[in-house]
């Protein structure tokens, strides 16, 4: 080794020692005479020290879990091995029933012992947008990212407790989101959060592995090659930087994970929580019906071993472990054609207190795994370095019989559609019978949800028929946006909205705490825009509303190429312009009622 002592100080020097040890000689094997390209061979040791620092265990046991769990894989170990499969226990919420009700007044009476955690670590690389997934908005009626979004889900809980206290907001990002995200919340004021309510934490990159014998694979002579870790580092962060602790300490009982694009899952969260508060679920996955055979993890019960724990399979193992097992034709339809095994869908919810307790036995580190592409069918070396990955959802890899797994299933529509896919893979998704979880279907699937809450409330809704733009299914109306401040829960909606009617490609928005509307009709077509500050009480009674309205409108072919047509709309493949909506907007307090 030509490792010169000037450029590593005495830490870096422990850890060379270290890695030496460890078998990694090759890591500084052709390192150039001393004194020269000393800022390289400095740079190298420190991104050495940072990754050791940052992975609970160091860099050398990152090593030796990777030669563990690289043995494992090698030796074709079955993770399954003397398990059973079974259909997991489920709570049925797909239906807007007095349960339903039930679950979501006690959740909703939880807010204040609740934080919420985001992982945006993600690149979305098959969106292919430039920006942060965060920043793109979730509607084009009125451009709500998707961060302003979940920050007024979290302000609309706050001012639902009986005591209100900022809902701490957990958001996890990685070196490709986390200067945008920062950047995106300073410049919106913290979409008018405070700022100590929001605590960013930053996953870091793990180093690549070459080989079976745990040898991280170098870039260039003073370059590791380093790879993301999965989401299931929020586990770790929650545990290194002690906020887990923290926050059970300040009183949190439950945290509600979701992802990047779904503006979906607030929807979910009343019920989901009060799920989890009265089964005593120390770990509640939301899910919903799944079709045999779909790209979607499966929620399983797996018996054997002396334990029983309910975890997410991925569908492409699911098949073949039934075949082995319970069920010869595999993953197959019950009567309404869905899987015995529901979709996971990522929004968990997690009690404070056995999660405190895992994150100190484990330092946070949840169930890595490998998945090395070989390139010999000895399984001697890999057709490309590999690395260690982790997932949230795997969490109860590491529960005993005491902890309590469950599963919440609702409506997928309600619950769950992201924003994953470039229009052109949307289109073929779709057409190959999928789902295209697209800006498109994401937005429509927004307005959907804000329909079912009208109908609810006993709304006569008209709905549109689908219609397909650039190949990727979308219903144009009506277009309906019940605000956050306006109801976090369907008895919220009962409450404030009597009677009417909203007819086909109308549009409603509806955001302040204080609205009601008896007997409102909404011409087809027609938009009616209400927004009211604290304090502002709004009325609309027997008032037909007959207006130009918001009109959906495809991009020509120029404009989905144009430079100067914004990103988040060329991903949708259309804008919505204002022909005259009915716009009432209420900035002081007081009564008021709308003609
Ligand atoms: N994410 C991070 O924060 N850090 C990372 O290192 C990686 C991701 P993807 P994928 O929605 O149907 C998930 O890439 O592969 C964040 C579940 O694992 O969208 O589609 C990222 O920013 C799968 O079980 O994940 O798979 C984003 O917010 C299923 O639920 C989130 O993690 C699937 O999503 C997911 O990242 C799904």
């Amino acid at each position: 080794m030509n490792c010169d002592k000037l450029t590593a100080d005495k830490g870096e020097q422990a850890l060379i020692e270290e890695l030496l040890n460890a078998g990694q000689e090759h890591l500084f094997a052709d390192w150039d005479a001393p004194g020269v390209n000393n800022d390289q061979k400095t740079a190298f040791l420190q991104s050495l020290a940072h990754i050791n620092t940052s992975y609970p265990g160091g860099l050398t046991g990152y090593i030796s879990n990777a030669r563990k769990l690289l043995a494992e894989a090698k030796a074709g170990a079955n993770p399954f091995e003397g398990l059973t499969p079974e259909q997991p226990d489920t709570v049925n919420l797909t239906t807007f029933d007095a349960t339903y009700d039930h679950y979501e007044a006690l959740g909703q009476n939880h807010f204040s012992k609740t934080a919420v955690v985001l992982v945006a670590g993600g690149l979305g690389e098959r969106l292919g947008y430039s920006g942060i997934k965060l920043d793109i908005p979730v509607e084009v009626t009125e451009t709500t990212p998707y961060l302003a979004h979940y920050a007024a889900c979290l302000k609309a809980m706050e001012a639902r407790m009986s005591t209100p206290r900022p809902v701490p907001f957990i958001i996890m990002v990685s070196d490709d989101t986390a200067a945008k995200t920062r950047a995106s919340l300073e410049a919106n004021g913290f979409f008018g959060l405070k700022k100590e309510q929001v605590h960013i934490l930053k996953q870091e990159l793990v180093p690549a592995i070459a080989d079976n014998d745990g040898h991280l694979a170098l870039k260039e002579k003073y370059k590791l090659i380093l790879k993301p870790h999965g989401h299931g580092d929020i586990h770790m962060l929650m545990h290194t930087s002690g906020l887990a602790a923290r926050l059970e300490h300040d009183g949190i009982e439950h945290l509600f994970f979701v992802q990047d694009t779904n503006g979906q899952a607030f929807n979910a969260l009343p019920a989901a929580l009060g799920v989890s508060v009265e089964k005593g679920f120390d770990f509640n996955s939301i899910a919903v019906n799944r079709i045999p055979g779909e790209a979607c993890g499966a929620l399983t019960k797996l018996i054997g071993n002396g334990n029983e724990l309910t975890l997410n399979v991925e569908y492409n193992r699911l098949d073949p472990l039934l075949r082995a097992t319970v069920s010869p034709e595999g993953d197959v339809p019950n009567a309404e054609g869905f899987s015995l095994f529901p979709g996971n869908i990522n929004i968990l919810v997690i009690k404070m207190s056995s999660y405190v307790q895992i994150l100190n036995r484990t330092q946070g580190i949840i169930a890595e795994f490998v998945n090395p592409k070989y390139a010999d069918a000895a399984k001697t070396a890999f057709k490309s370095p590999t690395r260690l990955e982790t997932m949230m959802q795997d969490l109860p890899k590491l529960f005993g019989p005491r902890e309590k797994t469950g599963v919440s299933v609702f409506d997928r529509k309600w619950a769950f559609s992201a924003n994953k896919n470039n229009i052109r893979d949307a289109a073929a998704k779709h057409a190959a019978g999928g789902p295209s979880e697209s800006g498109a279907t994401a937005e429509s699937d927004f307005y959907h949800a804000g329909r079912i809450k009208l109908a609810a409330a006993g709304m006569d809704v008209e709905t549109a028929e689908e219609k397909l733009i650039l190949g990727i299914p979308f219903t144009p109306g009506p277009r309906v946006v019940l605000r956050p401040a306006f109801a976090m829960t369907l008895a919220e909606v009962r409450e404030k909205i009597k009677g009417g009617k909203i007819s086909g490609n109308a549009t409603l928005v509806l955001d302040g705490k204080n609205i009601t509307l008896e007997n409102v009709e909404i011409a087809g077509g027609s938009a009616l825009v209400v927004r009211a500050c604290d304090g502002a009480n709004v009325t609309a009674e027997n008032l037909t509303v007959e207006n130009g309205g918001f009109e959906l409108v495809p991009l020509t072919d120029e404009e989905q190429t144009s430079a100067a047509t914004p990103e988040y709309l060329k991903l949708r493949g259309y804008r919505i312009e204002n022909r005259a909506a009915q716009i009432a907007e209420f900035k002081k307090p007081g009564e008021y009622t709308i003609s």
